[in-house]
């Protein structure tokens, strides 16, 4: 008696896992289509800027994600396309009183902003 059920049993469930696993990797290809990761440049100096650019840009239409970072003052942001663009990311910024390399801040817009975070004047503080 050959084992040729155990062998045709084997190959089905071996067929049915790569099946779900194409499946599974199309739908994350599908939903990840119609993304843009853009990168911006947004001057700031302490984590009470981080909150500011992140919540600005997270309220904004069209925002997925939006992370900020410190040290290399730099934005990444991915957002639906079609949506939202790095121009209209960066005048949102801009009207929150930072500078980024869309847009600059208007003295009344950067005036706004608390003085421990006064990018032109201060120091990067971690605090
Ligand atoms: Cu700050």
């Amino acid at each position: 008696m050959c084992d040729c059920e155990t062998l045709k049993h084997y190959l089905m469930k071996n067929i049915i896992i790569a099946s779900v696993v194409a499946l599974t990797t199309l739908t994350g290809f599908s939903q990840k289509k119609g993304t843009v990761e853009a990168k911006i440049q947004v001057k700031g100096i302490c984590s009470m800027c981080e909150n500011r650019i992140e919540e600005t840009v997270n309220f904004a239409k069209g925002i997925k994600t939006a992370e900020w970072d410190l040290d290399s003052e730099i934005l990444t942001v991915v957002y639906k396309e079609g949506k939202t663009t790095p121009q209209e990311i960066g005048d949102a910024l801009a009207k929150a009183g930072h500078d980024n390399q869309y847009a600059k801040a208007t003295e009344k817009d950067y005036g706004k902003i608390s003085d421990c975070c006064k990018y032109k004047t201060q120091q990067k503080h971690h605090n």
